[in-house]
């Protein structure tokens, strides 16, 4: 292997498969590549699984070559079979139309649009897709898929026991179209994909392969799935999944995600998820084997992480609310930096001031009044950082801070939220 940017992927862990590495590693050597990977809109936002292909385009666009997000407009409304047990339900066309737009938002926060001739071009297979009618599409291309090469498809074969409806069935052609077109249109080489999506990414090499002649040089390349070595799912977290949209996960909360990462998996997410050069990668690694309880491996991921998705801003504001819930200075914050850090955790609305020990016993922080005096008693109970011991002690809007938060710490670090209305 020649190419600088397939070895660098390659010691990263991000190759899994390779249709024709031979090839691509010689058309990546000597010129500029179009590539594609595609994102459907099943959501309002992305998430965390979809960071990982974005950053491989980005891997790809600043390595010189040319990235072609596709917004799956059309598939969106098809519905991917690939690693699903189930049928999907259908979204209506606003819906889908919808989402493509916050995607196509999202997408562009990661590639550069605007500079210099490699600069990345979005497309939508619902621009190509929704005029073609059902009689060309089964003349000219469904004469190509015989029945048989598609139920071997790993993603179909595991669906024939459950179920799988015609249109989910349909799936794979209308991606190996998106292939074609691309490779037509842009003379886009090259797919890229998660390793679930190696069916579809080699439909669309077949059709290249069977309409466009032997010498059209088409390759597919997929990298693996993100796995956590405890074997439970990665980007699920009690809160629900992690999203690339602030409005849905914190940029505290995305920190605190990736700061949680085990010894085993933080040296391949680091590899994964950051742009930081194998000596700087290698010497974490080093330390999570000499000086684990530093975790400065952890840190340093949440940290790439959180400024790749979020700014540099959006960090240096997760590590002031981090710092000062560590310090119990929690009247250094303001509402949105309440809000990010205590999302999520036990709260209620107060419409009046309330006495102490009816707020504790409201939030679940006591079982009852007499436990929630004990509490107080013991001095374990602070608002917005500051020691409570009256037994009478009333929560007010004056104190609340922005005359709307409490902030309620009892014990070591059980926190509870309370917003004035
Ligand atoms: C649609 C039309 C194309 C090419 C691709 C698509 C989307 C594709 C798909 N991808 C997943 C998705 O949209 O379903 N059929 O959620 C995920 N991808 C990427 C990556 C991944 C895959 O967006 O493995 C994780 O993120 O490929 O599951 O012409």
């Amino acid at each position: 292997m020649e190419n600088e940017l397939l070895k660098d992927l390659l010691w990263r862990g991000l190759i899994n498969d390779c249709s024709d590495l031979e090839t691509l590693d010689e058309l990546l050597n000597s010129e500029m590549v179009t590539l594609y990977c595609g994102f459907d809109p099943t959501a309002e936002s992305l998430h965390i699984g979809s960071l990982l292909p974005i950053l491989v385009l980005r891997r790809f666009q600043l390595a010189g070559h040319k990235v072609l997000p596709l917004v799956g407009g059309a598939t969106g409304l098809i519905g991917d079979p690939s690693g699903k047990n189930n049928e999907r339900s259908l979204n209506t066309l606003d819906t889908v139309l919808n989402w493509s737009g916050s995607i196509k938002k999202q997408l562009s926060q990661f590639l550069d649009f605007e500079k210099g001739k490699n600069k990345a071009n979005l497309v939508n297979n619902y621009t190509w897709t929704k005029e073609l009618s059902i009689i060309d599409f089964l003349r000219d291309v469904g004469k190509f898929f015989g029945i048989n090469y598609m139920l071997a498809k790993d993603t179909i074969a595991k669906r024939l026991d459950t179920g799988i409806s015609y249109t989910e069935f349909s799936y794979t052609i209308l991606q190996a179209m998106d292939f074609k077109t691309l490779f037509e249109k842009y003379n886009c080489r090259l797919q890229i994909g998660g390793s679930d999506q190696w069916g579809n990414i080699t439909s669309g090499l077949e059709l290249i392969r069977k309409t466009n002649g032997q010498e059209a040089k088409a390759v597919g390349l997929t990298f693996p799935l993100v796995t956590k070595a405890d074997g439970t799912k990665f980007g699920k977290t009690a809160g629900g999944a992690i999203w690339l949209d602030a409005k849905l996960t914190s940029p505290y909360e995305m920190y605190q995600f990736f700061l949680n990462t085990s010894d085993d998996d933080v040296v391949k997410y680091l590899k994964y998820f950051s742009f930081l050069s194998h000596e700087e990668i290698n010497l974490l690694a080093d330390k999570v084997i000499s000086e684990p309880h530093f975790r400065e491996a952890q840190k340093t991921l949440a940290k790439e992480v959180v400024k790749l998705v979020h700014g540099e801003k959006a960090y240096l504001q997760t590590v002031k609310i981090t710092k000062s819930l560590f310090s119990d200075d929690i009247k250094s914050l303001n509402g949105t930096e309440i809000e990010a850090g205590f999302k999520g955790l036990p709260s209620v609305v107060l419409d009046d001031s309330i006495q102490i020990l009816d707020l504790l016993v409201n939030l679940e922080a006591a079982r009852s009044k007499r436990e929630a005096r004990e509490f107080v008693s013991n001095n374990s109970v602070t608002i917005n950082g500051e020691k409570i011991n009256e037994l009478d002690f009333v929560v007010s809007k004056a104190i609340a801070i922005e005359s709307k938060y409490i902030v309620l710490r009892r014990g070591k670090k059980n926190y509870y939220l309370a917003k004035f209305s």
